[in-house]
């Protein structure tokens, strides 16, 4: 369980969970004492002795939980459908950092015909779980590519057909020519839990879950 036997540690990523997680933590009485996006720290102490913040990427946050490094965390769905739960309690739905993971293509591309026609598609995507699933339950064969990031440039650079990406206002898909022609699935920030920790420092944890749980989206 390493340095974070003692206090109490939470892994956010810098951006909109960061942002989002700051109200609800302050809900709990607890404040960063400094801004990830301005600090080059990548640990933060908080106005509680016992409680800090570690600074990690979106998807090593079920990591760092998972293994105990930290005690909590805060990770999209999307993030810990791709990981998996191994290690983790996910009591909240948080309600924070909304979106909807979605199919694209070209504007000009005949989604609902290359499907009927059967024919094979090359999606590229950063979910490949996520996407695996999808394209298997409704029986479309596809290629998928992985890809790190930037799907929207995919089919435009013609790499692959379509993309399986997150859409929140949509104006990037917008200004990359690219219409979504699928919903797979609402996606929320959820808190996780190391299970071990859970057990361990239940007295100091269940305060904090409490005070989130208030929160709760419906
Ligand atoms: O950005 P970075 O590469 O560092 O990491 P990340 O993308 O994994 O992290 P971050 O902070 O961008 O996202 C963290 C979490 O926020 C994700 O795991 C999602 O659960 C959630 N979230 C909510 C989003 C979005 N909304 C979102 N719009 N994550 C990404 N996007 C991207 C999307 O991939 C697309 O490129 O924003 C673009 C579309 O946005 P709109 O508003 O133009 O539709
Ligand atoms: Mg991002």
């Amino acid at each position: 369980m390493g340095s974070a036997v003692e206090g109490i540690t939470i892994a956010l990523s810098k951006g909109r969970i960061f942002e989002e997680t700051l109200p609800l933590l302050a809900s709990a009485g607890i404040t960063p004492l400094e801004n990830p996006e301005t600090s080059r720290r990548l640990i933060i102490p908080t106005n509680r002795e016992d409680t800090r913040v570690v600074v990690v990427r979106a998807t090593d946050a079920p990591t760092y939980v998972q293994y105990g490094a930290a005690d909590i965390g805060v990770a999209g769905k999307d993030v810990l459908i791709e990981h998996g739960g191994d290690g983790l309690y996910q009591p909240i739905n948080l309600g924070i950092a909304r979106c909807r993971m979605m199919v694209a293509v070209p504007a000009g591309f005949d989604y609902e015909r290359a499907v009927r026609q059967g024919a094979r598609l090359r999606v590229a995507t950063k979910y490949l779980k996520i996407a695996r699933e999808h394209f298997a339950a409704k029986g479309v064969h596809v290629d998928l590519i992985k890809l790190y990031g930037s799907m929207e440039l995919a089919p435009l650079a013609g790499l692959a057909d379509a993309i399986v990406d997150l859409v929140s206002t949509g104006n990037t898909l917008k200004a990359n020519d690219l219409v979504a022609v699928e919903h797979i699935a609402d996606i929320s920030a959820r808190l996780i839990v190391n299970q071990a920790a859970l057990k361990l420092k239940r007295d100091r944890i269940v305060p904090i879950l409490d005070a989130l749980s208030k929160k709760e989206a419906p």
